[in-house]
């Protein structure tokens, strides 16, 4: 008989998977809560549009002459802090297409919250006072609060704006009560960092611990462990399971199965056979709390894409010429991205939209990766000769996948990294901004 290797058991010391998913509690409304802390406590909501100069705060014109004594006249931080409750526009009225980004916990009282209308939000809480969306000021207290975690635990995954998930397995702290003790230090070390509240899970995984870091939620921590499963996660209901969603929980609620233990129960040959192979699979493995998905600690792109709409439609064969020569552009514009960030790729897709705006992408795969616009070009030029070109095009994009980092001398690395598989996490509402960082 073989002697055991490393991987037949773990070392003696090894220490048990400790995993923290860590989300700031109403993130955009806290960060306003900030500027004005007159509004703390009070319904707020964040959304409509963008911060602009007139906004608000710019309109205050403050009855008293100013004192010159006081600092408040100087400070503009200190001056948003006085502007009396009445300045600020409510929800009653609204009028608009605007949606809710996130409301404050008092606001989330009166049934308003994230992705709702704001006329709809006026008639649930007319009072609530609405605030424009300022995502440059998101962002700097994303960078800060992640900032201070990796400084305390440095395997950490970025999961967005406002959500992480954190190693803490070999971290100092990270396995006394079960993770509570780091989970504590890092929550008071962001508190005086930045003013913010956060709420943490901690579990054996990724999957336990996103759903952990709900239970408390504002500003509260849970400590999850295997034997909890049955009493904490099966009575909640599947949609709680990250990776369900609105279209599976209907399938799954059609077939009976309404919270995560019903699922447990299943039997996986049924879920297979029901969902699918990998889906089935995928389904029993998280209603029984299994998931061995590393932490993504930094983010390699999927692929690198660059896509133009043209001025009006274009006809593949009428405007060859003028087609041929976008599509040319396209490829040094790629072939750019890469150069810029020391990628090649095996993989070289086009994507048409068509007048009636129906989509169409063809790939092509290489031998070898390719990086420079002339092979990205031809390699492109074969996927698009196999898509259909009678009807009027009105998008051209080109997208190199497959990809692999180059060394110094233009030469792929020998340790290939593959790209992880789950794409980062883009908010709606941030997605018009933050499509162009996943294009490019
Ligand atoms: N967001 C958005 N549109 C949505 C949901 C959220 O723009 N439909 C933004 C605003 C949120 C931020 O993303 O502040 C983080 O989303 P969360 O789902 O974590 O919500 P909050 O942090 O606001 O509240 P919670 O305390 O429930 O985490
Ligand atoms: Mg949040």
């Amino acid at each position: 008989m073989n002697a055991p290797t490393a991987h037949d058991q773990p070392a003696p010391d090894a220490k048990p998977r400790r995993v923290a998913h860590l989300d700031m509690d109403a993130f955009y409304a806290s960060v306003e809560l900030l500027r004005y802390p007159q509004l703390k406590g009070l319904p707020v909501v964040i959304g409509g549009s963008r911060r602009r100069d007139d906004d608000v705060m710019g309109r205050w014109r403050p009855e008293e002459p100013p004192n010159p004594d006081d600092p408040a006249v100087l400070d503009p931080a200190l001056r948003l802090r006085h502007i009396p409750l009445d300045v600020f526009p409510r929800l009653r009225g609204y009028t608009g297409r605007g949606v809710i980004t996130t409301a404050t916990y008092a606001a989330r009282q009166f049934g308003v919250g994230s992705a709702m209308g704001l006329m709809k939000a006026a008639k649930l809480c007319p009072d609530a006072i609405l605030l424009p969306v300022d995502f440059d000021e998101y962002r700097r207290f994303s960078r800060a609060f992640k900032a201070v975690i990796t400084d305390i635990a440095p395997v950490m995954e970025d999961r967005g704006v406002d959500e992480v998930y954190i190693d803490f397995t070999a971290v100092p702290g990270g396995q006394r009560e079960g993770g509570r003790v780091l989970a504590r230090l890092i929550q008071k070390s962001i508190f005086e960092a930045t003013g913010l509240t956060c709420s943490v899970g901690v579990a054996p995984n990724k999957l336990l611990a996103k759903m952990a870091s709900e239970f408390h939620k504002p500003n509260g921590i849970a400590v999850v462990h295997e034997a909890d499963l049955q009493p904490l996660i099966w009575p909640l209901p599947v949609r709680k399971i990250n990776g369900i969603g609105p279209k599976a929980d209907a399938k799954l609620a059609t077939h009976g199965i309404h919270t995560i233990g019903e699922l447990a129960a299943r039997d996986p040959t049924w879920l297979r056979d029901h969902f699918g192979p990998t889906h089935g699979s995928w389904l029993h493995d998280a209603a029984w709390g299994r998931d061995d998905r590393p932490l993504v600690t930094e983010s390699e792109p999927v692929s690198i894409s660059r896509e133009t709409t043209f001025e009006r439609d274009l006809h593949a064969v009428r405007d060859r010429a003028e087609l041929g020569a976008i599509f040319t552009r396209l490829c040094e514009q790629v072939a750019a991205d890469l150069a810029r960030k020391g990628y090649a790729g095996r993989t070289v897709g086009i994507k048409l939209r068509y007048a009636d705006f129906k989509i169409t992408t063809r790939d092509h795969s290489l031998p070898a990766p390719v990086a420079n616009a002339n092979e990205l070009r031809q390699a492109a030029g074969q996927a698009l000769k196999r898509a259909p070109l009678q009807r009027p095009i009105r998008l051209l994009g080109v997208r190199v996948g497959n990809l692999c980092k180059l060394g110094a001398n233009g030469q792929p690395l020998p340790d290939v990294t593959q790209p992880p598989k789950n794409k980062p996490k883009v908010h709606p509402a941030l997605d018009g901004i933050a499509q162009t960082a996943l294009l490019f």
